[in-house]
């Protein structure tokens, strides 16, 4: 039986926020581990006992504070990280990654080599999936992951040979050994549940802080957007589905289990919110289906809705979705089973963006489901980008003007971040940005600081911006 501990790296707390949601990369890993007799927790170091959550433009706001958190690796907060994970005398530590966490892991696993150099430091999730070559750049990181971590990492803690189990990078003297993506898992349904239980340092109190209504009903997304890591991260023909059952059935194994639990806390997470007390969004009774496109299969999308209104489920929910996989009858069973909130990547009110942009959705396709929305009465948050390589002022006009015009309920605004991985990036760097010269923890998006496009003017960017004054919200609760 191993022990390991699965961590996720503070983020928001940098940013002077937090996020206690559960991880579902890491509770999947947890879970799969501990079917299988192992002792795996989860550590969200970036948890913070508050339910006080700053505002979309004050998290970028803070950027300059964020920064100054890697330019001092002795920081209490990395400190307090560290002893953390050491208190829980692991003989295994997995971190999940984003391509933001990658330093705080680099500084966070140095200092665990230096305390205790026989625990083993793994690598998984988006990051080391997209970068083949990650072990060379964090040098007290034993192995990475590359796709799905279940099968790999249960093969390495129970001692197979790392060189031979597909998915796992390693070293071998000075160079690396690949075994390229792990296996896809076909048979998503016969996966455990996640882990909503083994939560590492928190008080029986803070645990019923943790928001732990997240559901993966799908791994991928069959589209190509080019500043997306999505196709990269999960390959687009590879994009596995569960069953509607399994989903209803992990939907009442939520209800029963942990709507229940008496709250010591006010889990209206939503920021802005306060003024349209309908739209908001409370942690822990409120499904998030954390899939790329929730309704990308209609029919298997209405079979789902129809189970969950059969079943009287009579659960809030919110999704991601695409304006081109939403009809009529998909609006409608979505507001009678429950959901309150439905995230569309707008991104631009540009036909000509759109397809620079390979979103393969005109802006007609989005006039036409943000109407079928409205009509059945389901809110939506629209998410909108500027700074799109070769956009131009004409260009964010018309987002501007699109955006306003397709009233939705909340707005996200980003400036784009071309992520490591996408298609963008690698563009990006062929034409002479030197994208791969920032640091990692720049890598998210709405800031300017991986601003690309020099064309745009002032005032314009500004205009958009202050869309502000729309309803817009703290990115990822709505
Ligand atoms: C939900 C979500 C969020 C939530 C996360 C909430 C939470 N507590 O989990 C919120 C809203 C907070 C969020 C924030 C951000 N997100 Co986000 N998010 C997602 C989303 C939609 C789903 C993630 C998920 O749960 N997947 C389901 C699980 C099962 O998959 P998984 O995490 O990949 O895990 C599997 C493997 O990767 C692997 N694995 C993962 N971790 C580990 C660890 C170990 C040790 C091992 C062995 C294996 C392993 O095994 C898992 C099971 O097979 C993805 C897109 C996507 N579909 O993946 C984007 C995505 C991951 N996010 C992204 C980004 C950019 C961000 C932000 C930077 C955005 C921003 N500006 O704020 C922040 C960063 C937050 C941070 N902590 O650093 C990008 C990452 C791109 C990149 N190169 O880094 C993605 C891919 C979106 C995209 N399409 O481009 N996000
Ligand atoms: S932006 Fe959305 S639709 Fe496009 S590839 Fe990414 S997840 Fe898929």
């Amino acid at each position: 039986m191993a022990k390991v501990l699965l961590v996720n790296p503070p983020f928001y707390r940098l940013l002077n926020s937090h996020y206690n949601a559960n991880s579902l990369g890491i509770a999947y890993v947890a879970s799969y581990l501990n079917s299988r007799g192992h002792d795996a927790w989860l550590y969200n170091a970036d948890f913070l006992n508050r339910n006080s959550y700053v505002k979309q433009n004050e998290i970028f706001e803070g950027f300059d504070n964020y920064k100054k958190f890697f330019e001092n690796e002795d920081h209490d907060l990395w400190e307090e990280t560290v002893d953390k994970i050491i208190e829980f005398k692991p003989e295994w530590v997995g971190y999940t990654s984003y391509t933001a966490n990658i330093t705080a892991i680099d500084i966070i696993s140095k200092k665990i080599r230096q305390k205790d150099p026989t625990i083993k430091q793994v690598i998984g999730g988006v990051h080391a999936t997209l970068d083949h070559e990650i072990l060379n750049k964090l040098s007290s990181i034993d192995y990475s992951i590359q796709r799905e971590g279940e099968h790999a990492m249960s093969a390495l803690v129970e001692g197979r040979d790392p060189k031979n189990i597909s998915g796992v990078v390693s070293r071998d003297e000075n160079k690396l050994i690949y075994n390229f993506d792990a296996d896809v898992i076909k048979n998503i349904d016969s996966l455990p549940l996640p882990e909503r239980e083994k939560f590492w340092g928190l008080s029986e109190d803070e645990k019923l802080m943790v928001d732990v209504s997240y559901i993966c009903s799908i791994r991928g997304c069959p589209y190509r957007c080019n500043y997306c890591a999505s196709p990269a991260h999960w390959k687009r023909n590879k994009t596995q589905y569960r069953s509607p059952q399994s989903i209803i059935d992990e939907m009442q194994h939520v209800k029963e289990q942990y709507w229940n639990m008496k709250k010591k806390y006010d889990f209206s997470a939503s920021a802005n919110t306060k003024s349209k007390n309908e739209l908001i969004i409370e942690d822990n009774s409120t499904i998030y289906f954390v899939d790329d496109i929730f309704t990308v299969h209609k029919e298997r999308i209405k079979q789902i809705l129809q189970m969950m209104i059969d079943k009287k489920l009579e659960m809030k929910w919110k999704c991601e979705a695409r304006t081109d996989h939403l009809d009529e009858e998909i609006c409608q069973l979505m507001k009678k089973a429950g959901c309150i909130r439905v995230k569309l990547g707008f991104e631009t009110g540009s036909d000509r963006i759109l397809k620079i942009i390979e979103k393969d959705e005109t802006t007609d396709d989005m006039r036409r489901g943000a109407k079928l929305l409205k009509d059945a009465g389901v809110p939506f948050t629209g998410y909108f980008m500027a700074g799109f390589p070769g956009e131009t002022d004409e260009d964010l006009r018309q987002t501007i003007d699109f955006a306003k015009e397709i009233e939705a309920d909340y707005y996200s605004l980003s400036i784009l971040a071309p992520y490591y991985g996408t298609k963008m990036y690698y563009d990006m760097i062929d034409e002479g940005f030197e994208l791969d010269k920032k640091p990692w923890e720049y890598f998210f998006h709405q800031t300017g600081d991986l601003m690309v496009n020099h064309q745009i003017s002032p005032e314009v960017l500004k205009e958009y911006l202050s869309l502000n004054n729309l309803n817009t919200v703290r990115k990822g609760y709505v």
